[in-house]
């Protein structure tokens, strides 16, 4: 009978002006003579949401009668952006909805501004998750992502004084259209207690984990939607929620008080994304997390797993799970333990299962970054998964004194129980030795990591388990829905929009490079997004910038080794160059705009003074009369998913310039590049690649090379070298007071001062500033700089994460697409 009920929902624009009038008057509640701008996007959000709905469920319900090998997601970061455009533009609905918004008298880009962000997520780690589920779906293959649903996610900047202030982001205050709550699907989730041993029927040994404190996580479901095809895939976020039955006791014995605050308790596991990139802080509570995700998403993907009646055996054949870094490396010991503890599998049987269903990915090499987990911390918090770690070790530690007998400084390095003064695991180790693959996201990268952190493991080993799968980024988001009008003149120029989904196709437009009509038009787009990114400059700082400038931009999370402060120490350099000139040299200086842009960790004191530096930097060069517009210093504040797609199509030229060997890979790199951009950078991470993609005119390649950074270090520590003059100059300007109170930056100044400049400021300065001579050069040939820019966006095709997933997908997980067919 149900057949004969579901009516299908047509495309077009009445029936879809039908489903937002319908949802204005039943899902929100209002009649449709007060509603503004915000209730307008609501109910077309709910809309939209009931066609992802009914394409979710069909792949779901497809992917459950084929039963395919499925891929698992784990990330603690999910950094979304915004849902609408994308999924519209996804399913070929934008311009009946653009119309439909219309005849209801709303314009369709102001109905997109009113959307939040969904920010789970600090940076680049967070934002490739994001670009690799789009591709996932789009690809058509079977995947999962499993992330935390945080009630905050990543704070909001402000900027008072010229000083980073943090606001919190509550972010559900007004319902999400595009999660569904599934409070059906509840995961208990054990903490504490204490381990107990007993003999199990056949008179073996076995572990009884009894806990002290159970959670329960509720999924929250975010349907996203592959591009032009109907497949939908799923990221399932945990949330935490007090459990009826445990409170009980207190209830009962008139403890009211305690009752509620372990409701509060609860609550707390999911309350917070930790604002820190690339900075590990030992709290217990982030573990809390770690462990309150891994545990529901295991137990979720088993319980899948199991409708199936399949032996133990074929869990790798079904199941592979990717970590992505070492914050969801719990699932191992928790994996192990299912197996051994609760299925009654033998250790050697288990450990075969969990080493061939997980892969690990390394993204990054700071060692302030690895994850190290205090032992009594983990031993308080999850008794039976720190013996079972030291089980691990105890194992891989006979099997590598077997091979290499007598070496005990090997086994000291390969440990993944550090000595340390208490014991702390290290999750990298750890994550190694049980994945069948690790791989790092650039080649250098992967390379770096062979060559350092993880050295001795190709020893102990052997070089197979590492691997490259150098980054990439969804040309959905970052071209066709940020860029629109390249986008389109693409598609006219290619005869159609299959680069889309083929990002090499876009090489096709190499061949009209020097085509000076569509230099034109390619550049008229260029002008019209610039104009676009000033408005915006207007809005939130009061600073008018030149369109017809070069728009210089940084934008990234703040951090010493991404290097902002060694760019406004350049853009003083170029202030006080300025400042000497006669009337008749600035007229040949080509205009610049210095565009920052990124949030700094809350507790990151010297990131937060580079903030404050460019901020009075830019109060003095911007209303220093004498200057006009030659240069302009802007700092965007609260840089996010949403804010970039306004910026990056603006670029004329983009910095990436962290000291060699730091950067993994970068991904905005690759955003910028697509759109038309230049590189100024560093020879590291995906910059390289990017080089031998787009070829030597296009990219400004300047500063040590990765290889030469120990030696460099080195010298720069013992012997004395004098401070580059020119950089001794501009420090002089800040010490003097140019840019107000000098003292506030001594902190700062101090990072670089003679013996100390880890991140080697002083050793690039000098070739920096050429480089930057040489951008404004090649920008004064217009005609040239049209060629370049067009080169750029032709030569991408590799940084499609498409091109990733596929790789992943072929070399580590052994996954095949399921492409749900279609109903018609
Ligand atoms: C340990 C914990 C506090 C932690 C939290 C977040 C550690 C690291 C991170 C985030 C790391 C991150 O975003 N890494 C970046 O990953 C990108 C995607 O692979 C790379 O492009 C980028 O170079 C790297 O810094």
């Amino acid at each position: 009978a149900w057949e004969k009920y579901t009516v299908p929902e047509g495309n077009d624009v009445d029936s879809i002006a039908r489903s937002i009038v319908h949802h204005t008057t039943t899902t929100l509640a209002r009649t449709p003579y007060n509603m503004d701008d915000f209730g307008g996007y609501q109910a077309t959000a709910h809309s939209v949401r009931d066609k992802l709905i009914q394409d979710w469920n069909e792949t779901q319900q497809y992917h459950t009668i084929k039963d395919p090998k499925r891929v698992y997601y784990l990330s603690l970061e999910f950094l979304l952006g915004r849902a609408m455009d994308n999924a519209l533009l996804a399913r070929g609905l934008k311009e009946p909805y653009t119309e439909a918004t219309k005849q209801l008298g709303f314009k369709i880009e102001d109905l997109l501004e009113e959307e939040r962000d969904a920010a789970l997520g600090n940076g680049g780690l967070g934002r490739l998750a994001a670009c690799y589920m789009d591709s996932l779906a789009t690809l058509d293959y079977p995947a999962w992502g499993y992330g935390l649903r945080y009630t905050y996610g990543i704070f909001q900047q402000k900027i008072v004084d010229g000083y980073q202030n943090e606001v919190p982001d509550y972010w559900l205050t007004y319902d999400n259209p595009w999660e569904l709550p599934r409070l059906d699907i509840s995961i208990e989730v054990p903490f504490y207690g204490h381990v107990s041993k007993y003999s199990d029927e056949n008179g073996r040994t076995r572990h009884k984990w009894e806990a002290g404190e159970i959670v329960q996580a509720v999924a929250y479901d975010v349907p996203i939607p592959g591009f032009d095809t109907n497949n939908t895939i799923n990221i399932r976020f945990w949330s935490s929620k007090p459990r009826k039955e445990f409170d009980l006791a207190y209830f009962n014995s008139g403890d009211y008080n305690r009752a509620v605050e372990d409701q509060k308790k609860a609550e707390n596991i999911t309350s917070v994304l930790y604002p820190n990139d690339n900075h590990m802080v030992g709290k217990e509570l982030r573990l809390k997390q770690q462990y309150f995700w891994v545990c529901a998403s295991l137990h979720d993907i088993i319980r899948r797993f199991k409708k199936t009646d399949r032996p133990w055996s074929e869990f790798p054949d079904q199941v592979a799970i990717q970590l992505n870094d070492t914050h969801p490396t719990l699932a191992v010991p928790e994996l192990m333990r299912v197996l051994v503890d609760l299925e009654g599998l033998e250790w050697d049987e288990a450990w075969n299962i969990t080493t061939r269903t997980f892969g690990f990915t390394n993204h990054t090499v700071l060692p302030e970054a690895l994850e190290k987990w205090s032992v009594p911390m983990l031993e308080h918090l999850l008794p039976r998964h720190l013996q079972i770690i030291f089980d691990i070790n105890l194992f891989f530690l006979q099997t590598v004194e077997k091979t290499f007998p007598n070496d005990r400084d090997l086994l000291a390095t390969v440990s993944i129980i550090e000595e340390s003064q208490p014991q702390s695991v290290r999750m990298a180790f750890l994550a190694v030795i049980a994945s069948h693959k690790v791989n790092g996201v650039a080649a250098l990268h992967s390379q770096i990591i062979k060559d350092t952190i993880f050295a001795p493991f190709i020893k102990v080993l052997g070089p197979d388990r590492f691997t490259n799968k150098t980054n990439g980024i969804t040309p959905r988001r970052w071209l066709h829905q940020a860029n629109p009008d390249l986008s389109n003149l693409i598609a006219k120029k290619l005869g159609s929009f299959k680069f889309l989904k083929e990002l090499s196709l876009l090489d096709g437009l190499s061949k009209y490079a020097n085509d000076e009509a569509f230099q034109k038009e390619w550049m008229d787009i260029k002008y019209k997004n610039k104009v676009r990114l000033t408005n915006l400059i207007k809005e939130r700082t009061g600073i008018e910038v030149n369109p017809n400038a070069l728009f210089d931009i940084q934008v990234k999370r703040i951090h010493e080794y991404k290097r902002q402060f060694m760019n406004i120490l350049g853009v003083i350099h170029r202030y006080a160059n300025l400042k000497k000139m006669n009337a008749a040299q600035r007229k040949a200086v080509v205009p610049r705009v210095v565009i920052f842009g990124g949030k700094a960790a809350p507790g990151y004191y010297i990131a937060k003074l580079v903030i404050k530096l460019i901020n009075s930097v830019g109060e003095k060069v911007n209303n220093d009369k004498d200057i006009g517009d030659l240069l302009k210093v802007v700092f965007i504040p609260d840089y996010n998913v949403s804010v970039a797609e306004v910026i990056i199509p603006a670029n004329d030229i983009s910095q990436h310039i962290s000291t060699a060997g730091t950067e993994a890979s970068g991904t905005s790199n690759m955003k910028f590049v697509l759109n038309g951009g230049l590189i100024l950078g560093t020879v590291d991470g995906a910059n390289i690649e990017i080089y031998e993609e787009i070829g030597d005119d296009q990219i400004f390649l300047f500063g040590a090379r990765s290889e030469q950074v120990e030696d460099l270090r080195h010298v720069q520590r013992y012997r004395n070298v004098p401070m580059n003059p020119e950089l001794q100059a501009v420090i002089h300007l800040i010490e003097n007071g140019t840019f107000g109170e000098s003292h506030i930056f001594q902190p700062l100044i101090n990072t670089i001062t003679v013996g100390k400049d880890y991140y080697l400021i002083s050793v690039d300065f000098g070739s920096y500033l050429e480089s930057n001579e040489l951008v404004d050069e090649a920008f004064k040939d217009k005609k040239a700089w049209a060629q370049k820019s067009i080169l750029c966006t032709a030569r991408m095709g590799k940084f499609s994460s498409d091109r990733a997933i596929k790789e992943y997908a072929e070399d580590i997980w052994n996954i095949d697409p399921v492409p749900v067919p279609d109903k018609k």
